[in-house]
C-alpha cells in the first residue's frame, strides 16, 4: 500500500511535467515528445481523444461525455492542481478501446465546492486490466496522447447541485438500481437518509403521507432528507408506483 502511495505522487508530478512539456511544444516544433511514449510498447497510448462538458455533480462522480482510446484504458481524473492536473482523485472502471459515451467516474476524494476537474486518458499499457500509475522507467499504465503527441487531457467545469452536501454525517443511504430501491430500513430519530437515483430513468423517492418527496431524480441525482419524528413512512416512486415501493421504519 506505501508503495502505490509513493508511485500515485510521482505519477502525479509527471502528469503535471508531460502538460507543461505539450503547451511549450505549440510555439516550439522542436519540443521533445512527451516522455509517456516511451512507455508504449505493443499497446497503443496514440491516438486518444477526451472530451467533457461543464457539469452539476453532487460531488462524488463526473461524467465524461466522450472517450475514444487506442487500447483499453482508464479515465483518471485530477483534481485542479491551480489551473493544471492535481492530485487524481478518482478514476474509472477498465474501457474497451475504442468509443466510450457519457462514462460516469466515481470520485474517491469527493468534490466539496465548485471547481476544475482534469479528466486524463490513462493507458492499460500492461493490459493487466488494472489501474496502476508507473515510476518514469517502468511499463505498466501511462497517459494517452492525442494524434499530434499531446497528453489527452481536458478540463471540465463542475458546479455542486444546490442540496449536495458532501461533508455532512454518513447517514443511510438509498440506492435507486434498476427500477428498484435497495430496501426497507429501520434507523433512528435524527437520521439523514441519502437517495441515489443511478438508472437512466427519472424517478421519485416519496412518502405517501407526504413526509418528504424528493420531486424528479435524474441520473446521479442525490436527495436528502432527516427523519425527526418516529413512525413508520410506507414510500414510493411516483413514476412507478406499482413497483418500486418501500417502508422506513423510524425508532424513537
Ligand atoms: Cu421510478
Amino acid at each position: 500500500v506505501e508503495i502505490i502511495g509513493i508511485r500515485s505522487v510521482l505519477a502525479v508530478g509527471a502528469g503535471i511535467a508531460l502538460t507543461f512539456a505539450a503547451c511549450g511544444s505549440d510555439g516550439d516544433s522542436a519540443a521533445p515528445a512527451p516522455a509517456a511514449s516511451v512507455a508504449a510498447g505493443a499497446v497503443a497510448t496514440a491516438p486518444a481523444t477526451i472530451s467533457a462538458s461543464a457539469q452539476s455533480s453532487d460531488g462524488t462522480s463526473i461524467v465524461v461525455d466522450r472517450i475514444d482510446l487506442p487500447a483499453p484504458g482508464f479515465i483518471a481524473v485530477h483534481g485542479d492542481g491551480g489551473g493544471s492536473p492535481g492530485a487524481v482523485i478518482g478514476n474509472s472502471a477498465l474501457l474497451p478501446a475504442g468509443l466510450s459515451l457519457d462514462v460516469a467516474v466515481p470520485l474517491s476524494q469527493p468534490l466539496t465546492a465548485d471547481g476544475l476537474v482534469f479528466p486524463m486518458v490513462h493507458i492499460d499499457v500492461d493490459s493487466d486490466g488494472l489501474y496502476e500509475f508507473a515510476l518514469p522507467d517502468e511499463t505498466t499504465d501511462g497517459p494517452g496522447q492525442t494524434v499530434t503527441g499531446d497528453v489527452a487531457v481536458v478540463s471540465a467545469e463542475i458546479t455542486l447541485r444546490s442540496g449536495s452536501n458532501t461533508e455532512s454525517e454518513p447517514g443511510s443511504t438509498i440506492e435507486i438500481r434498476n427500477f428498484s430501491f435497495t430496501g426497507d430500513m429501520e434507523i433512528a430519530v435524527g437520521t439523514t437518509i441519502r437517495v441515489t437515483n443511478f438508472d437512466g430513468a427519472n424517478h421519485t423517492w416519496t412518502a405517501l403521507d407526504g413526509a418528504f418527496d424528493s420531486g424528479t431524480l435524474r441520473q446521479n441525482d442525490t436527495f436528502e432528507f432527516t427523519f425527526t419524528e418516529a413512525g413508520e413512512f410506507p414510500f414510493r416512486c411516483n413514476f412507478h408506483p406499482s413497483n418500486m415501493t418501500g417502508t422506513i421504519v423510524v425508532t424513537g
